[in-house]
């Protein structure tokens, strides 16, 4: 009898540590065939869009969708991030991806984005000198400054003193990754949570028009969900996209 318990407890033992096993393997990629986006790992069954999801990913669900050009520069090439998709519209994009593919697509929760920010740091930017700011994000910095206020010396904007070439959109995975290797979670576009906030929803990350105070880990916006028809003149940052979680079933 005691043979058998002995047994029984290293069976499940062994079950138990080969679950723990799996359950730690973050990093794991996943590429979707609908739409070829790739997905990394963040924690127990959940996957993390590894790039902000293309103008050309999207058009796949809409084909003859329009993410518009500003200051005379397109913001629809095929690499660039999606812009102008509304809440409501991102979570159709998730719901569809979901019935073409049969898995669980959805956008991540604030505490899900915030957790994929930081990466396992308790951190809030990739960053130390504003100098390198243009190596992990698409702020912003000069290359926007000359071309959108440039009349307005750099000393008395709030902006990070470094050049990166992109006004508007830089293409998706421009820049360095974090340490679960997602590309652009900060800069180049906002995104979508799912998480509400009266009777708004809570955005993240902040833009390419941003101050680098409000692209951080911690930072946040509350948007209406219908938002995409917006004066650009008022506010740039409301240019939002989403991050797509994948749940396994
Ligand atoms: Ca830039």
């Amino acid at each position: 009898m005691k043979r058998i318990v002995s047994i029984l407890m290293c069976a499940a033992f062994a079950l138990t540590a080969v679950m723990v096993l799996k359950e730690d393997v973050y990093g794991e990629t996943y590429t979707d065939k609908v739409t070829s986006m790739e997905f990394v790992k963040i924690g127990a069954g959940l996957y993390m869009g590894k790039y902000e999801v293309t103008n050309a990913q999207y058009r796949k669900f809409k084909p003859n969708h329009d993410s518009k050009a500003l200051h005379g520069i397109s913001l629809n090439g095929d690499n660039q991030p999606v812009v102008y998709v509304s809440f409501y519209e991102a979570e159709e994009f998730a719901k569809w991806l979901s019935h073409k593919t049969g898995m669980k697509y959805r956008l991540p929760t604030d505490k899900e984005w915030d957790r994929a920010c930081k990466a396992g740091e308790n951190i809030n930017k990739y960053w130390e000198k504003s100098e390198d700011a243009c190596r992990y994000a698409n702020l912003k910095d000069e290359t926007h400054r000359a071309k959108v206020f440039p009349d307005i010396p750099k000393e008395t904007l709030l902006m990070v003193y470094c050049e990166d070439g992109f006004v508007l959109t830089a293409p998706v995975g421009s820049k360095e990754p974090n340490k679960f290797g997602l590309y652009d979670m900060l800069g180049n576009v906002s995104e979508w949570t799912e998480t509400p906030y009266d009777d708004k929803r809570i955005t993240r990350g902040g833009s390419w028009s941003s101050n680098p105070d409000r692209a951080t880990c911690s930072d946040f916006k509350q948007v209406f969900p219908k938002t995409w028809k917006v004066d650009l003149k008022i506010n740039h940052n409301v240019f939002v996209l989403f991050v797509v979680a994948k749940l396994k079933r």
